[in-house]
């Protein structure tokens, strides 16, 4: 996969009119990835930490549409806080990205666009597997 281990901010544009906004995401275009599966966060209890895992072949924009929530990513060189307030902007993290979220507002709904199916096998939830897959992986 290309971009591996990596994250970065989408700006997604809205087409205002004296209506309101519109905002449109298509694959290929503001995703830059064939969008297989959606699925949302919703009610995530306070002072709940989700995530505690990376993926070997996954790519994915997070987007919180409502209220907020932030993302701790850590890959072989840096772990870096975003705080996701904004339904026009995404988080990219592709693969190899260790994630955590946390401190979601009651509100908060996290739209999360993935370039995969749902594969348990994808998962890697051993931070001390992680680290040694990364390490062997940047050499
Ligand atoms: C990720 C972060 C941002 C499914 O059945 N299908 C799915 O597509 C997903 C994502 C999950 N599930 C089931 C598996 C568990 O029984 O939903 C339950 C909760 O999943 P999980 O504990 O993995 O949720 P999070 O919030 O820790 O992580 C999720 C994604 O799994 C993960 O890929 O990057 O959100």
């Amino acid at each position: 996969m290309k971009n591996k281990g990596s994250w970065e901010l989408i700006q997604f544009s809205s087409k205002g009119d004296t209506r309101g906004e519109l905002v449109a995401i298509e694959s290929q275009k503001e995703i830059p990835f064939s969008i297989k599966r959606v699925y949302y966060l919703i009610n995530t209890k306070k002072d709940v930490r989700r995530g505690f895992h990376a993926h070997k072949n996954l790519d994915q924009i997070l987007i919180a549409i409502s209220g907020s929530c932030k993302i701790l990513v850590e890959n072989h060189k840096k772990r870096e806080e975003f705080f996701l307030n904004d339904c026009k902007v995404g988080l990219r993290i592709t693969n190899l990205v260790w994630r955590e979220m946390y401190d979601f507002t009651p509100d908060c709904a996290l739209l999360v666009l993935a370039s995969q199916h749902y594969d348990p096998d994808d998962y890697i939830r051993d931070y001390q597997k992680f680290a040694e897959m990364i390490a062997h992986d940047s050499k």
